[in-house]
């Protein structure tokens, strides 16, 4: 009797558990090939909307802030600096055991004008920006040092032609600006990785130009680690070909590669870059799926998401993190960019925080390759 009863029990106890077998993770199938992660907003960490934090706990083995480390939260004024959210996110990452990194110490966009600006409104002086520059990333990198696994030190410094983005900083102090920022931050944490960031990486005039600033970071002494390539993606743009010659140019020059805020927007799009400040009126026909996606686009959408893992794998040798831009639907920037107020679905969880079937497709995929060597 007592045997049968125990049988019973560990019977309802294995049946109990195999949703739960079923449901492998993103980070449990990608273990040993790379990082996945999540940028991830102050509503989840704060636990706002717990069913997201408990996704983002479950599934990701890093995550990275969407927004509240960037210069202008981070450092709204001269000498004051704002620490709670970075603070909270940080021990919000230690406490479900996720790699943090840090995101980013030095982009022209999301940056107090105070940064370039006397008291007269007039342009400082390149040593004045280049000592501002300074104090901001020794504030913020020792605050987190030994915490934070790496930085995305400059994020967005090219044009998609090659060219040097005509930001306050190149204006002021030339390109040197980047170099700079690459020699504070290794002396704020000299154990912490650096990445220069940025999107349409697979641009070839652009990528070009990024393998240029390695080659020149390096020859100049500084420590670059990866190079990290934003991936917002679109349905028919970038090809896997392409995307995969960008791969291997910057394998070439002697980086590793991270795949830093990957999306696939399904929606039609005029312009393919990331640069927020774009935007463009709405109209119906830009909005196509509103009632849902349909089978035929659902299922083209998902190869394309498989296809570009697929790749991810296959480099897993140089490719260290691969990170989604957000989590769900709902809460995905691409609902607002480049067009206010669309429904967009680029995201591996739905409106309802549900996995997307591709999840699956994708935990197969990872777990039919070795890890890295
Ligand atoms: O997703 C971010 C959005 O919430 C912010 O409003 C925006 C401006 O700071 O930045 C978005 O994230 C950007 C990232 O920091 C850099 N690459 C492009 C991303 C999408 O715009």
């Amino acid at each position: 009797m007592k045997i049968k009863i125990i049988t019973a029990i560990t019977a309802l106890f294995f049946l109990a558990s195999l949703p739960t077998m079923a449901q492998k993770t993103l980070a449990e199938a990608t273990k040993g090939k790379f990082l996945f992660g999540a940028a991830v907003n102050m509503q989840q960490v704060k636990g706002v909307n717990p069913v997201e934090a408990e996704l983002i706990a479950k599934e990701f083995s890093a995550i990275v802030p969407e927004n509240c480390m960037k210069p202008q939260p981070i450092h709204p004024e001269e000498n004051k600096y704002f620490w709670d959210d970075a603070d909270k996110l940080v021990a919000f990452g230690e406490k479900n055991k996720q790699v943090v990194t840090g995101h980013c110490l030095v982009w022209h966009s999301q940056i107090g004008r105070w940064f370039f600006i006397d008291a007269d409104g007039k342009d400082v002086s390149p040593e004045i920006l280049k000592e501002r520059m300074h104090q901001h990333i020794l504030a913020v990198v020792s605050r987190y040092k030994g915490r934070i696994k790496g930085w995305d030190v400059v994020n967005e410094a090219f044009e998609d032609n090659g060219t040097y983005r005509n930001s306050k900083f190149f204006q002021i102090l030339g390109k040197d600006f980047i170099k700079y920022a690459f020699q504070f931050a290794h002396e704020a944490d000299p154990d912490a990785e650096l990445y220069y960031n940025d999107y349409n990486v697979e641009t070839p005039a652009k990528c070009d130009a990024i393998v240029q600033l390695v080659k020149e970071l390096k020859a100049a002494g500084c420590r670059i680690d990866a190079v990290g390539t934003q991936a917002h993606w679109h349905m028919k743009s970038p090809t896997v070909e392409a995307t995969e010659t960008s791969f291997n140019k910057l394998k070439a020059a002697g980086v590793h590669i991270l795949v830093t805020e990957w999306d696939i927007s399904v929606l039609p799009s005029p312009y393919d870059g990331a640069n927020i400040s774009t935007n463009f009126n709405y109209s119906k026909e830009m909005d196509p799926y509103r009632e849902g996606v349909p089978d035929s686009i659902q299922q083209k959408w998902n190869k394309r998401m498989l296809d570009m893992f697929g790749l991810f794998l296959k480099y897993k040798d140089v490719v260290d993190r691969v990170t989604v831009w957000g989590l769900t639907d709902n809460t995905t920037w691409l609902n607002n960019f480049p067009i206010r107020g669309r429904k967009d679905y680029p995201m591996l969880f739905d409106r309802n925080n549900q996995r997307k079937p591709v999840v699956d497709e994708m935990i197969k995929l990872a777990e039919k390759t070795k890890a890295k060597k």
